[in-house]
Parts: structure tokens; sequence; C-alpha cells
């Protein structure tokens, strides 16, 4: 599929979400999508709406908010339906699956009543994707598997990221993609699995221009190696973009986005040329 632009895989995927995504990504001519990854209200909605117009997605943790209150989801779907991007919760599911289920329907933030994609472990098995669907699924949700991860010395390697992949494959109805540094096609098909018309998107964070990775472990890839060489899909930055220091230069974070955009768009247009 990273062979066929996004506006074709958009025509042809069964998943609203990734469909809407996709047609996002075409129309806007961007696979970029911003990690947000800050503690207050304040700068959280300065800089989604600094980066809103560069980006298909904006990424959330929204548990490291420190001022959070239910008006925030409020602005945050404000800006989603001005600027035109969808709301990707990285929550990182990775409990059993009536755990899930009402981790990711209840609790303070309800997260299935306003992320168009969230995202979960493998390692519980097929019943965490079971549970997530149960909620997900009648509100036309898209899930994301991590099959890998961008962490040095990550767990996620060889026959786990092949049974993640195989576990998606089950579940194509709602398993829109993965978390990975590369493309999944080529791993972990057996004779049983549906493979043929089967799209993935591959969504890849540690991503940056400048940086090759921070104290914790964190490793950057460029989008030229993440989009054009391994076919990924959709290039996820956060310092890069929003920078590491306690006050946001909403000036600088722009310029940074925009920077990131033409840097993954040009990365997808010289694949598509090959
Ligand atoms: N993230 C990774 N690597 C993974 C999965 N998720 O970095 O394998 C998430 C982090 C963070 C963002 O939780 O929110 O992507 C990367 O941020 P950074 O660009 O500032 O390193």
């Amino acid at each position: 599929p990273h062979l066929r632009s996004y506006e074709d895989r958009a025509q042809k995927h069964n998943n609203p979400a990734a469909r809407a995504l996709l047609y996002l990504m075409a129309k806007k001519k961007t696979n970029l999508s911003v990690s947000v990854d800050v503690t207050r209200k304040k700068d959280f909605l300065a800089i989604i709406d600094a980066v809103g117009p560069y980006v298909c997605l904006i990424k959330t943790h929204i548990d490291i908010l420190e001022d959070y209150d239910p008006s925030i989801i409020e602005d945050l779907q404000a800006l989603s339906n001005e600027h035109e991007f969808l709301i990707f919760e990285d929550r990182k599911f990775a409990d059993i699956g009536n755990t899930v289920a009402l981790q990711y329907s209840s609790g303070v933030y309800k997260i299935a009543s306003w992320a168009h994609i969230t995202n979960a472990h493998a390692v519980p098995g097929p019943s965490i994707i079971a549970g997530l669907a149960s909620v997900g699924l009648p509100l036309e949700r898209g899930l994301i598997l991590l099959a890998e991860m961008s962490s040095k010395g990550a767990l996620a390697t060889g026959a786990y990221t092949e049974d993640a992949v195989r576990m998606a494959r089950a579940r194509r109805d709602f398993v829109v993609g993965f978390i990975a540094q590369h493309r999944m096609e080529t791993i972990g098909a057996r004779d049983t699995d549906s493979v043929g018309d089967e799209d993935f998107l591959i969504l890849s964070p540690g991503v940056g221009l400048d940086a090759k990775g921070d104290a914790m472990g964190q490793q950057y890839r460029t989008p030229a190696e993440v989009v054009t060489d391994c076919g990924c899909d959709v290039i996820i930055v956060g310092r890069g973009i929003i920078g590491t220091g306690r006050d946001i230069d909403v000036g600088e974070v722009q310029r940074q986005a925009q920077r990131y955009q033409v840097a993954g768009w040009e990365a997808y247009e010289r694949r598509l040329s090959r």
C-alpha cells in the first residue's frame, strides 16, 4: 500500500477513522502528527492552534495535563473542526479486555468519546482488541497496535512484532495500523492469514531533524529515513516541534511544524516517484 497515494488508499479503506485520516492527509498535503506533550492547558491549546494547519493528526497524552477539565476536550474538538485534523490519544492500553473497555469508555477522560484513534500494546493478546472494539467500533473509531517502539532496547521485536501483526490481521475492521519503525506487510504472514488487500497505516514516533536521541533512550530518525526509505505513513514529532524548554514559543513551534510538514511531504512524494 505504501506505493499507492494516500488519496487512493482513502477511497478503498473500510474503516471510517482510517479513511478520514487518509483523506485529510491528501487534502492538506501533510503526513505530520504533532505530539503535544505539555502539562498546562494553556500551552496545550496554544500549540494545537499553531500547528493545526500543518498536521493531519494531533497526538495527545491527556493524562499529563495538570489542569485538566472537560472543557479542554470541547476546545480540542473545536480546533479539530477548524483546522481539520483527527485526534489520537496515545493511551497505550495494556490490560485485559474488560478493563480496557472501562478505561476507554469511562473514568475521568472518556477517551472513546473524543479520540478518533487510540492505541494498545499487544501483550495481553487478542482480547485487548475485542475489549476496545466493543466500545470503539460502534463509534467508528480506529485502533493502532504497538508492533515496535522507538526506544533503545525495546522488547517489541522479532516474534512479538510478528504476533502483533497477526492479531491485527484478524481484526481489520477495527485495527487500522501500527506504531512501528518500518512496514509490516512482509512479516509474519502465514497461509491462514488474510493479507491480500490489507492496508495498515504505519505511524512512526522517534522522528527528529536535529537531534539523534535524548537522555532517556529515545532514538530519532529523519522524515526521509522514516517515510522514503522505510515506507512509514505518518511521522510523529514531539520535542522536535514543541521544543524542550519550559516556556513555549508559539511562533517557533509554528515554524518547526511547517518545516516538518514540508520534509514529511517531500519524503512521501519521493517514495511514490521511486
Ligand atoms: N512514543 C515514542 N515511541 C514509541 C511510542 N510512542 O516516542 O515507540 C511517543 C512518546 C511521545 C512521542 O510517548 O509522546 O511519541 C515522541 O515524542 P518526542 O518526539 O518528543 O520524542
